[in-house]
C-alpha cells in the first residue's frame, strides 16, 4: 500500500522559492507576482497513479504521472521546457528526477501528519514548501 496523497493541501510555507525561479530563468515581472502565492495542491491518487493540480490567483499547473513510467513534462506557464520525468517511491516519498535542459533538477514530496511536505530542487537550488490538509 503505497502513501495517500489524496486530497487539497495548502500552502504553509514556502522557502527559497525565489532561487527556484531564477534557476528557471523566470522573468523578474512574473517572480515578483509568484513569490506571493499561496497555492493549493489538489492530489487525485489511485495507487500509483497521480493527477496533480497546483493552483494559485495568478496560474495554475497541471501534471499527471503513473509511479515508475517515465513521461513528457511539459512545465506550461513555469518555463515552458520540455522535460523527462520519473517519479518512483523512496519508501512513502515521491522521488521526481527532471531531466532536460537544467541539472540536478526534481523534487521529493512527502507526508508527515496533516502537513504535506515538497522539496523543489535545481542545479544547487532548494525549495522547500509545506503545505496543510484541508480537512
Ligand atoms: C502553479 C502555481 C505557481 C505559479 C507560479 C508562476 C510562475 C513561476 C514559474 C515557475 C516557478 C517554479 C516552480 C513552480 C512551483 C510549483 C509548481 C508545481 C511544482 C510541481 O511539479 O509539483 C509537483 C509535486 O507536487 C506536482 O505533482
Amino acid at each position: 500500500m503505497p502513501a495517500d496523497f489524496n486530497g487539497q493541501w495548502v500552502m504553509v510555507t514556502n522557502e527559497n522559492f525565489e532561487d527556484i525561479m531564477n534557476a528557471i530563468d523566470i522573468d523578474f515581472a512574473t517572480r515578483k507576482i509568484a513569490r506571493h502565492l499561496t497555492q493549493t495542491k489538489v492530489i487525485v491518487q489511485n495507487g500509483d497513479k497521480f493527477e496533480t493540480k497546483t493552483l494559485s490567483t495568478f496560474r495554475n499547473y497541471e501534471v499527471n504521472f503513473t509511479v515508475g513510467e517515465e513521461f513528457e513534462e511539459v512545465t506550461k506557464g513555469l518555463d515552458n521546457r520540455t522535460i523527462q520525468t520519473l517519479v518512483t517511491w523512496d519508501g512513502d516519498k515521491l522521488v521526481a528526477v527532471q531531466k532536460g535542459e537544467k541539472a540536478n533538477r526534481g523534487w521529493m514530496q512527502w507526508i508527515e501528519g496533516d502537513l504535506l511536505h515538497l522539496e523543489i530542487h535545481v542545479e544547487d537550488k532548494i525549495c522547500k514548501q509545506v503545505f496543510k490538509k484541508k480537512p
